[in-house]
């Protein structure tokens, strides 16, 4: 697997908008890996391809969510939740990535799940507050970030959800789990 066959191939997937949020991913998911003594290289390689499948058509989202079993649930929810196990797919059957460890940081940096690995918060963190982020809230999920990776996760998760009651949305169910179980951890 080389890098930059990869770097080419997710580019080419994406606007250049997007590709400039992905590079701003992986610098601070390589940042945030050596601060929380993580693997810099498995944060490198998950962050450049966890937006792989964001900006691919919704028609052929839902045909790899049903042809690959991937779960169906996932269609009664908001469509932004779709990319991260659609991507993780596409990068195993595209270009042969099979680390779990980094699969799993793909399919789950959207949503979050109970039980995240170091890796998943990481780059579901550096997704959040990468430089190119701004949002209300945004400067002090960044100073959070340097103090711990769980706290600034957790608040990461309440603005989504909080956003989410906002909207009138669904909240997708390991959003919840995801945040209850770092209220535990941070306690
Ligand atoms: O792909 P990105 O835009 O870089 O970021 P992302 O993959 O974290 O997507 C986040 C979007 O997903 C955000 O606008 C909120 C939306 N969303 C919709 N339903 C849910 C959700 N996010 C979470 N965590 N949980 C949900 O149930
Ligand atoms: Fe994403
Ligand atoms: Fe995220
Ligand atoms: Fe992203």
């Amino acid at each position: 697997m080389n890098l930059d066959k990869l770097r080419e191939a997710t580019r080419g997937q994406m606007p250049e908008k997007r590709w400039k949020h992905t590079l701003g991913v992986v610098d601070t998911a390589i940042q945030l890996a050596k601060r929380y003594d993580g693997d810099p290289e498995k944060a490198e390689l998950a962050a450049l391809l966890h937006d792989y499948s964001k900006a691919w058509a919704i028609g052929r989202m839902e045909a790899v969510i049903r042809e690959q079993q991937l779960p169906a649930e996932l269609l009664l929810h908001d469509k932004e939740l779709w990319h991260a196990h659609v991507g993780a797919w596409a990068v195993q059957t595209e270009h042969g990535i099979d680390d779990e460890e980094v699969l799993d940081a793909i399919r789950y940096h959207t949503s979050g799940r109970e039980g995240m690995t170091k890796l998943e918060k990481i780059v579901c963190l550096a997704d959040y507050i990468e430089p190119g982020r701004d949002f209300p809230g945004v400067e002090q999920l960044r100073k959070r970030a340097k103090h711990s990776l769980e706290e600034a996760l957790l608040e990461a998760f309440d603005s989504t959800i909080a956003v989410l009651i906002e909207r009138r949305k669904r909240i997708f169910p390991l959003t919840v789990m995801a945040r209850n179980d770092l209220i535990a951890q941070v306690n």
